[in-house]
């Protein structure tokens, strides 16, 4: 039988394909969260999750030896099962911040990105300092709404917060927003493919510039294993393939190595 003691005997050894033990072992199979409504980072495609952020972890837990799988819960469940070390990790646009630094842990950073503003075209918001006195509509507990704190103070009812990105994008269409705040892919993408709307994208350097990685519940013994295969695909040219895959030019890598 092939399961019964680990510890393998002396006869064992001169045994017929007696090679690598862990041919024979089942790969764990990790539980992944993710808010998948942040397209093309992660969403949901015909019931399956994907984007960006999950080929590359696939490809990542690939290289460490793991299999996994990939669950849509919604941005504040995943604190809540990461926290609870229910799932294993996150990825999620994750930005590296010191806050969350305090209650999880995350890997290297993976992926550049900064927040940019959502205007319907012919807006007269032309800056982020033109989004005083109006209404913005951002996700809850994320950076742009962190930034929108800043700026328009932290309890002002002309922040509009949402669950998720989409519906605060949706409260835009509608008329309840002038703008939405959220990571430059995301609203760069939704910008492009639906130029029916005539959305426009405004950048401001007021705006941070942030790191996503990938979140652990603190102490996870799996930290060090994915930062050695996330250098491992950034190296091989994984990385820049799935990069190509979803946003047609090449990464710059370099930037990610602090
Ligand atoms: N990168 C931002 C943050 O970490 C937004 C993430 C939103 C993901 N749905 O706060």
């Amino acid at each position: 039988m092939f399961l019964t003691a680990c510890g393998s005997s002396p006869q064992d050894e001169g045994s017929e394909g007696a090679g690598n033990a862990e041919d024979t072992e089942t790969k764990k199979t990790l539980r992944i969260v993710t808010d998948a409504a942040y397209a093309p980072m992660e969403y949901q495609d015909k019931g399956e999750v994907v984007g960006f952020d999950i080929d590359f972890i696939k490809a990542v837990a690939k290289e460490a030896g793991y299999e996994v799988n990939v669950e849509h819960v919604g941005w504040d469940p995943i604190f809540v099962e990461i926290e609870s070390k229910r799932a294993d990790l996150a990825v999620s646009s994750i930005t590296i911040n010191d806050d969350r630094k305090q209650s999880y842990d995350f890997s290297h950073p993976y992926f550049q990105s900064t927040n940019k503003i959502l205007v319907p075209e012919g807006s007269d918001i032309k800056s982020a300092e033109d989004l005083k006195g109006k209404k913005v509509a951002v996700q809850n507990g994320t950076t742009g709404q962190a930034a929108m704190d800043a700026l328009l103070g932290k309890n002002s009812p002309d922040i509009k917060k949402f669950e998720d990105n989409n519906l605060a994008i949706m409260e835009m269409e509608s008329g309840g927003a002038a703008a939405v705040v959220a990571d430059n892919m995301v609203v760069e993408e939704y910008a492009k493919n639906n130029p029916d709307k005539n959305l426009t994208v405004i950048e401001d350097s007021a705006f941070d510039s942030e790191f996503y990685g990938v979140l652990f519940p603190k102490g996870s013994e799996l930290v060090g294993e994915f930062n050695d295969a996330i250098n491992a695909v950034l190296e091989n040219g994984t990385y820049t393939e799935i990069y190509k895959k979803w946003f047609g030019n090449e990464p710059n890598i370099d930037v990610l190595k602090e």
